[in-house]
């Protein structure tokens, strides 16, 4: 990337020489026909490639306080029902962890004290469901891509999937269980961050506590509540129905853009 910029500033700069003193020297090679058109395809090329880049990382609308949503609805699961998840509630979530493993170098297992310690991101986003409500809501977290970061990343990873505490559908297998999947691309996106408050409090239990995903370009369906563990893998087709999630299992899009 870098030598492009420096190329592209490059170019820029010798476009431009034609009125700075000095460049003055290469006046006569920009007023060259055939080297100006050679300038300028290469601006083109090199546009080209960076839109291609900030389309793949357009970032979803934010707003201000005064649009929060007086009311936010809360859709699935409500609060997880399991006795290992009332006990963590009981206990503040302070026996909770985060569990990373999967294609990382160095796995982890963190605590809320531990995510609250990184640097956080805070955004006001329009959470869409597909069932065709919207809320706007605050959300406060830390970035997805640097817990991928400090797992670091081995080769060949190239989903990150999501496990949560709660059984949507009471299955003896444990396929009812809530799981979602996101490319490395929405993982990394500035915008994707694992959110431990809502509107400047603790995430609710009704919201997914004590943490949830946040990938604000994707539906409702996307944003896994309840995490308990993050699954870096290289494909997610061997796991439960094979399509990447709860919903997907059961014939939702497995990319839910809006
Ligand atoms: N673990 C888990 N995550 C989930 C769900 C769920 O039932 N369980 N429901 C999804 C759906 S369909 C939506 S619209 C949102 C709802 O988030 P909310 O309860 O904060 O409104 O969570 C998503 N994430
Ligand atoms: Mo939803």
């Amino acid at each position: 990337m870098k030598p492009d910029l420096s190329r592209r500033r490059m170019l820029l700069g010798l476009m431009a020489g034609a009125s700075a003193p000095f460049l003055a020297g290469c006046d006569r090679m920009t007023q060259n026909a055939e080297f100006g058109a050679v300038l300028r395809n290469t601006e083109k090329l090199t546009m080209g490639a960076q839109r291609l880049l900030l389309g793949a990382h357009a970032l979803a609308p934010e707003y201000s306080v005064a649009d929060l949503s007086p009311v936010f609805r809360a859709n699935g699961t409500q609060e997880p029902d399991s006795d290992e998840y009332a006990r963590l509630r009981e206990h503040g979530f302070t026996d909770w962890r985060l569990q990373v493993d999967g294609l990382v170098q160095q796995p982890l297992s963190l605590t809320l004290a531990d995510l609250k310690r990184l640097p956080s991101r805070t955004q006001i986003t329009r959470h869409d469901c597909v069932e065709g409500w919207s809320a706007i809501g605050q959300w406060q977290g830390v970035a997805l891509g640097r817990i991928l970061d400090l797992a670091r990343l081995k080769p060949g990873a190239r989903y990150v999937v999501f496990h949560c505490a709660d059984e949507l559908e009471a299955t003896l297998d444990g396929s009812g269980r809530y799981y979602e999947s996101i490319d490395l691309l929405d993982a990394y996106h500035p915008q994707t961050i694992l959110a431990y408050a809502m509107n400047g409090k603790d995430l609710p239990v009704a919201h997914g506590a004590p943490l949830r995903l946040r990938v604000e370009r994707q539906l409702g369906y996307k944003h896994a509540k309840y995490l308990m563990r993050i699954e870096v893998v290289s494909a997610f087709d061997k796991l439960w129905g094979g399509r990447g999630g709860y919903w997907e299992d059961r014939g939702y899009e497995w990319y839910a853009g809006i």
